[in-house]
């Protein structure tokens, strides 16, 4: 993507040369540009001479300006009520279902997935806003008994202040709802970052809560680069809490950086999830479920199936029924309903998943399918000018090969073989990450013992990899994150601090641990 300098633009959308929107920031309850002017370009990676707008290149200065704005909004937004703010997330899940199909439609055009797929990322935003409305009015405190008389002991939540919000582009809608619908409920305000890929998706959300009723400076967006933007949020001193998902290099270094600065952090990163497939498995279910799991989004989720751990005795048909289904997954553009993948985000990532083919090769792993970038026709589609990639299988993976344990973030799947459940669940956490598992089995002991023993942060029994829901905790163990949660109650642990009150109506001086010992 090569950034520009156009004219500015001066309303929200301006209709530049050629027809191409000039998207804005949004900061303090106004649109805006960048402060110097800068802009990048948003492209369709189905068809790269697609150019959907620009998108401003955004400085420093104006995550400044965002940040002074998020503080400023934040004096009378920890005000609101709880059930009040929660109604206007009520509101914006009412806009995003009415405008659902039109959303999904943008989405599928900056990102690439198809209609089906966009259409369940704004429906996991849609389920985040309701969950959370409702959340406005529990986020419930515990009370417990004071050790002394006539004195009362309460706890509640209380919001933290100005939070930052690095997202990712794969779920460019669920993921920012995860955090900007849960954080705002509890009553903190936002500077947003959303991922150079799509930052269409964002303008559309922030325009859902404008419509929704947020007052203004609750939710500031700001495009731009990660080591720009990204930087300046992560660093700048009015921001106290951050929120990344996206490599674990970037991690390592949001995480340095908050560390310094005493910032609460959640961060949610690689994954390397496997889907186990035992000797005594419903076959026809567990090929269902390793096709969506492993080329679902083209197997670009943190939560993408990379591994298939197969039992010996079902290996060898396991892997002729899947290639046989695998090989017949129709690549195209994510608007046309034939197509089954769409295409890779950019360039620089599909160079990454050649090279991952190429590292298997050199492994000595068995490529039986894909392994190319797509090329031909799909429908009205030229695959070569898209980031188009095939459906990728390798066998005879073990566990040591980088295949095995790296995350490729494509549609790369790696079989292991493995002869009883002990050695899968072995190979399944001999990686350094923890996102998502899955086992196929018809025994409930087994299904037990590998919901207890999987090293992830969530175990499916007899499900894909993928398809976490909104109202239950999502997050990995080990490499995949900090030990923090996004859905459901759990996210309301990252976005609020605990206030102690101890309330003595005795009318004389009570020492704790001294008078009452
Ligand atoms: C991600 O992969 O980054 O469980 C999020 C799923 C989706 C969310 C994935 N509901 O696959």
């Amino acid at each position: 993507m090569a950034p520009g300098i156009y004219s500015r633009c001066h309303t929200n959308i301006l209709i530049l040369k050629m027809n191409t929107p000039c998207f804005q920031n949004f900061i303090d309850g106004q649109w805006c540009d960048s402060s110097d002017g800068k802009i990048f370009e948003n492209r369709n990676p189905a068809n790269w001479n697609e150019l959907l707008g620009t998108f401003p290149l955004s400085t420093k200065e104006d995550v400044n300006r965002a940040a002074n704005a998020a503080l400023e909004a934040f004096r009378d937004w920890r005000l609101v009520p709880a059930p009040e703010r929660g109604d206007i997330m009520r509101r914006a899940g009412e806009i995003m279902l009415r405008r659902k199909n039109e959303i999904a439609e943008i989405m599928t055009r900056e990102m690439g997935k198809p209609l089906t797929e966009t259409k369940g990322d704004v429906q996991e935003g849609i389920d985040t806003a309701f969950y959370c409305a409702t959340e406005g009015r529990r986020m419930f405190g515990i009370n417990t008994p004071s050790e002394l008389r006539n004195k009362l002991n309460l706890s509640f939540r209380v919001p933290i202040g100005v939070c930052g919000l690095i997202t990712p582009w794969n779920f460019p809608m669920a993921i920012p709802t995860w955090n900007i619908f849960p954080g705002l409920v509890a009553g903190n305000t936002f500077v947003f970052k959303p991922a150079e890929d799509t930052p269409w998706t964002a303008n559309v959300l922030v325009e859902i809560l404008i419509e929704a009723g947020l007052p203004k400076g609750c939710l500031n967006l700001v495009h731009g680069a990660g080591d720009v933007v990204g930087t300046a949020i992560t660093e700048h001193p009015l921001i106290r809490a951050i929120s990344f998902t996206g490599s674990n290099a970037t991690g390592a270094i949001v995480a340095q950086s908050c560390g310094i600065l005493t910032k609460h952090v959640c961060l949610e990163m690689g994954g390397k999830n496997a889907q186990i497939v035992m000797e005594d498995a419903d076959l026809d279910l567990a090929i269902e479920g390793v096709l969506w799991g492993a080329f679902g989004t083209t197997g670009q989720r943190c939560t993408a199936t990379s591994r298939l751990i197969l039992h010996e005795k079902i290996h060898d048909e396991m892997i002729a029924r899947l290639v046989e289904r695998a090989s017949k997954l129709r690549l195209g553009n994510g608007l046309d309903a034939t197509t089954d993948v769409g295409p890779i985000i950019n360039e620089k990532q599909r160079k990454n998943i050649e090279r991952y083919v190429k590292i298997g090769k050199e492994e000595g792993a068995k490529c039986i399918l894909g392994g190319k970038i797509a090329e031909g026709r799909a429908g009205s589609t030229d695959l070569r000018d898209g980031w188009f990639f095939q459906p990728t299988i390798f066998t005879g993976v073990t566990p040591q090969m980088r295949i095995a344990k790296e995350e490729i973030f494509g549609p790369v799947l790696s079989v292991l073989a493995c002869r009883s459940l002990e050695e899968a669940i072995e190979i399944n956490n001999s990686v350094i990450y923890g996102l998502s598992s899955s086992i196929y089995t018809q025994d409930i002991n087994r299904a037990m013992i590998a919901a207890r023993d999987l090293e992830a942060g969530i175990t499916y029994i007899n499900a894909a990899t993928i398809g976490a829901e909104a109202h239950m905790p999502f997050g990995g163990v080990k490499a995949t994150g900090n030990g923090h949660r996004e859905g459901g109650w759990a996210v309301f642990d990252f976005y609020t601090e605990w206030k102690s009150v101890y309330i003595d109506y005795s009318g004389k001086l009570q020492r704790a641990q001294i008078d009452n010992a």
